[in-house]
Parts: structure tokens; sequence; C-alpha cells
């Protein structure tokens, strides 16, 4: 399979001293990701990922957000679940079965070679970041990824069936226990990767974008590192969140349920709200053009478009307003 979707379909930014930092979880993450790369020099942007579902399993390292990112930066991802390897095959999974070991995390035979070599390169020292930039190299992706952290970050989920560990929430239990809160371990002493370290001390972050990723299990375990936190809220850039909820419903997985569980509505002035002591201004999508003034009302700048991105045409149109509504912003400054 050939790489397709890094290279750029257009670079209308050629800024010098721009650079862009996209928060990203899994799919939804990936798919914007993908729209600024195609839009974005690879210099002027750097995708900052959530590692708080990372966890270990039957012997391997999987980051699940790592690695749809990457898949979806290499134009390998899986059309239909968004996660894994597009035409993937299933082999090892069935012998596994057939061996009655444990089956209910999906691992395909192609993916496994990232598990297998991630774990291998890990246990001879590597750092995640360096492995993260090896495997999107080796993959042709021409723009960079970088974990939040290399230290240890775990979404604990809480619930009224007790904590698990955020894989057995949502793949295991199908995130159906009721939600009471999370926790991320480790994210308190937690250190910035180099990359995003990097970043924050080049002077040239021109804009951070929250992608439209669940607030409460991708991007929060990111700001829930103290140095990403303190940079977010203090970095005097526009900090701009995409709602991932559209019409009261999340565009993929848990969000509004978790919302709903949390007693707040699913909703993309909730998602405001939750977002405000971080985030300067909200992007959300035409259903919801009926916020836009309660959310201004919260202090923050709105634009309002169709944010559902289905096809990739979709994705860079999303991304060239996003970047051009951050640089409306910068220049209200
Ligand atoms: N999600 C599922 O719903 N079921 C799976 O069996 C599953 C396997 C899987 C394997 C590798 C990988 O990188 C991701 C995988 N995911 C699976 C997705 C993943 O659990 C979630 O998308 C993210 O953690 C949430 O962003």
């Amino acid at each position: 399979m050939q790489p397709t979707s890094s290279a750029p379909a257009k670079q209308i930014y050629s800024g010098k001293a721009d650079m862009y930092l996209a928060f990203a979880g899994g799919v939804g993450g990936a798919k914007l990701a993908l729209g600024l790369s195609s839009i974005l020099p690879p210099e002027d942007f750097l995708v900052v990922v959530n590692t708080g579902d990372d966890f270990d399993h039957l012997g391997l390292r999987i980051c699940p957000d790592i690695d749809t990112v990457t898949y979806t930066l290499a134009g390998l991802a899986n059309p239909e679940t968004g996660w894994g390897v597009r035409g993937e095959t299933w082999n090892a999974m069935d012998a596994l079965g057939q061996l009655a070991g444990e089956s209910w995390f999906n691992l395909g035979d192609r993916d496994l070679a990232t598990h297998i070599e991630r774990t291998h390169r890990l246990g001879s020292g590597d750092t995640l970041s360096a492995i993260t930039t090896r495997f999107s190299e080796k993959l042709g992706v021409r723009h960079r990824i970088a974990p939040a952290t290399d230290d240890p970050v775990r979404t604990i989920v809480n619930t009224a069936d007790g904590a698990m560990p955020f894989q057995e929430y949502f793949v295991k239990r199908q995130c159906e226990p009721v939600v009471t809160g999370f926790e991320f371990a480790g994210a308190s002493t937690a250190q910035p990767s180099a990359a995003v370290a990097a970043a924050f001390d080049s002077g040239k972050i021109e804009a951070i974008i929250f992608c439209p990723s669940n607030p409460y299990v991708s991007i929060a375990p990111i700001t829930a590192i103290p140095a990403i936190e303190h940079f977010v809220r203090n970095a005097g850039v526009p900090v701009v969140a995409v709602s991932p909820i559209v019409g009261g419903n999340a565009i993929k997985g848990p969000a509004a349920k978790i919302m709903r569980e949390l007693g707040q509505a699913s909703t993309a002035l909730a998602v405001a709200e939750h977002y405000r002591e971080s985030i300067s201004a909200m992007v959300i999508d035409t259903l919801d053009g009926d916020y836009a003034d309660a959310i201004r009302a919260l202090g923050m700048e709105v634009a309002v478009t169709d944010t559902v991105m289905k096809s990739d045409a979709d994705k860079t149109r999303l991304a060239d307003e996003i970047i051009d509504f951050a640089r409306a912003l910068l220049r209200q400054k």
C-alpha cells in the first residue's frame, strides 16, 4: 500500500514563522490533522497526540491514538473503523481465539507489527517520541506527530461499576458503565515530549487547535500535564476548539453519553463551558448556530461552519477555515 494522503493537496500557507499545534485524540482528531496537513507545510505543523488511552496488552505496548493519527496521515487508515489499517487481515486474532487467548481487543495482522516493533524498541531504550517519528517516516508521513509526553499517563475511568483502565471501559465494556469522573494517572508529574517542549520554546506558535476529539478522554489527558496546561493558558495565541458535539450528539464515540452522565447537557455550549479556562475560540457546526451568542457571552470568539468531515475535501475545507479564523483572531490581538 502506498501512502497517499500525506502529500499536501495544496499549500496555501507558507508562513516562515507560523507554527500550528493540533491537540488530537483518535479518529476525529486524525481527520482534522489530515486536513491541516493538506494545507500546512510540514515544518509549520505539529500534531500533539493523547497517550492516556495507551496500555499494555498481551505483552505489547498499544498506543491507539498515535497509531490512528499515523495511519491516517500515511493514507493507511481503515475507512470503516477509523482505527487500524485498511485491508487488514485477522489471522493472529483468529489463532488467539482458538487458543482461548484474550481476544476482546482486536489487533490486525499488520497492526500487530507496529505494536511488536514499538514494544521491542521501547525495551531497547528508545522513547515513544523517537519511535513515533521513526514509524511515521517509514510510512511516508511528512508532517510531525508527537506524543504529548514520553512519560506514562493513563486514563482511569471512574464508573458506577468501579474504576477501570480506559480500554476496559471503551472496548471491553463498550462504554456501557455509567461514568462518574476521570483520573489521568501520571499526568501531574509528566513532562511534555521534546517536540512539544521545543514548539513551546520556539516563539513561533500562531495558534493551538483542539481537534474535534473527546474533551474528557482525548484532550483532557493532554492538558492535564501541568506544563502543557500552563502553556495553553498563557501562550497569548488563539486556542481554538472544534466542537465534537454536533446537534446534541457526538460525531463518533461516547462524548455525548459521558456529558449526560456527568450531569451536563450534550451541547456545543457545554463543550465551550468545559473548555472555558483553556480556550479563546470555538468552531461549532451550522446545526448548533443558535448557541453562538451564548458561547460568545462566555468571552469566546465563535465560528459557525460545517464541521462534519466525511470526505478529504471536507477535511481540507474545515482546516482552511480554522486557520483563517485563527489568523483573523491573531490580527485582532
Ligand atoms: N476500538 C474498538 O472499539 N475495538 C477494538 O477492538 C479496537 C482495537 C484497536 C486496536 C488498535 C488500535 O490502535 C485501536 C483500536 N481500537 C479499537 C480503537 C481504540 O480503542 C480507540 O479508538 C481509542 O483508544 C479512542 O480514541
